[in-house]
C-alpha cells in the first residue's frame, strides 16, 4: 500500500497532456494499485494519474458508496456524447475548498482498455458521467476551475494563496 502525493493547484505539472499508455505491464498495474489506495485514503470519486504525476492516459474511478467498485480506464477515449448537466463538482487537487457547478454531458459513451489490456466500452449517466469527463479534462491539462468565469478562478486563487500563507505563519 502506498500513498501518493497529489499535485495541488496551481503547480504547472497538473497542466501536462498525458501520454497514451503503450504497454500495460506489472509496473504499470502496480502504479493503478497506489491510485487506488491514494484516492481511497483522500476520499475521491475518481483520481487521474496526472494528479499523481503520472503523465500516462489513465484514471481511477469508484462511485459506488460502499467504496468497492472499482473502474480503471486506459486510454480512454469519449466517443459519444447526450444531453447537458450541470453539477457541483470538487477536485483532490484544487484546495480552497472550491466546489462549483460546471456544464457537462448527461450521458457519455467512452471506450479504452482495462488493465489486461483488453477493449472495454462503458457508458455513463449522473455522477460517473461527470466524473469521466472531470478525469478525461485532467489527462489533457484541463481542471474544472477552467470552465469557471474569470471572476470565480480569481477568487479561488486568492482563497488558495490566503489558506497557504494561514498555514505558513
Ligand atoms: O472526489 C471527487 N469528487 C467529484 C465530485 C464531483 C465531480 C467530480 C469529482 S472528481 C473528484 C476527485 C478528483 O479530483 N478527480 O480528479
Ligand atoms: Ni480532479
Amino acid at each position: 500500500m502506498a500513498i501518493l502525493e497529489i499535485l495541488q493547484y496551481p503547480d504547472p505539472r497538473l497542466r501536462i497532456k498525458a501520454q497514451p499508455v503503450t504497454k500495460v505491464d506489472d509496473a504499470l498495474r502496480k502504479q493503478v494499485e497506489d491510485m487506488y489506495d491514494t484516492m481511497y485514503d483522500a476520499k475521491g470519486v475518481g483520481l487521474a494519474a496526472t494528479q499523481v504525476n503520472i503523465h500516462l492516459r489513465l484514471f481511477t474511478m469508484d462511485v459506488s458508496e460502499t467504496r468497492d467498485q472499482r473502474v480503471c480506464i486506459v486510454n480512454p477515449e469519449i466517443i459519444h456524447k447526450e444531453g447537458t448537466q450541470y453539477e457541483g463538482e470538487g477536485c483532490l487537487s484544487v484546495g480552497g475548498g472550491a466546489y462549483d457547478k460546471v456544464e457537462r454531458a448527461m450521458k457519455v459513451r467512452l471506450c479504452g482498455t482495462d488493465l489486461d489490456g483488453k477493449p472495454i466500452e462503458i457508458e455513463a449517466e449522473g455522477l460517473m458521467a461527470v466524473c469521466f469527463q472531470h478525469e478525461l479534462d485532467h489527462l489533457n491539462g484541463i481542471l474544472f476551475i477552467d470552465h469557471l468565469s474569470r471572476l470565480k478562478q480569481q477568487r479561488i486563487r486568492d482563497k488558495i494563496a490566503k489558506d497557504k500563507r494561514r498555514e505558513q505563519s
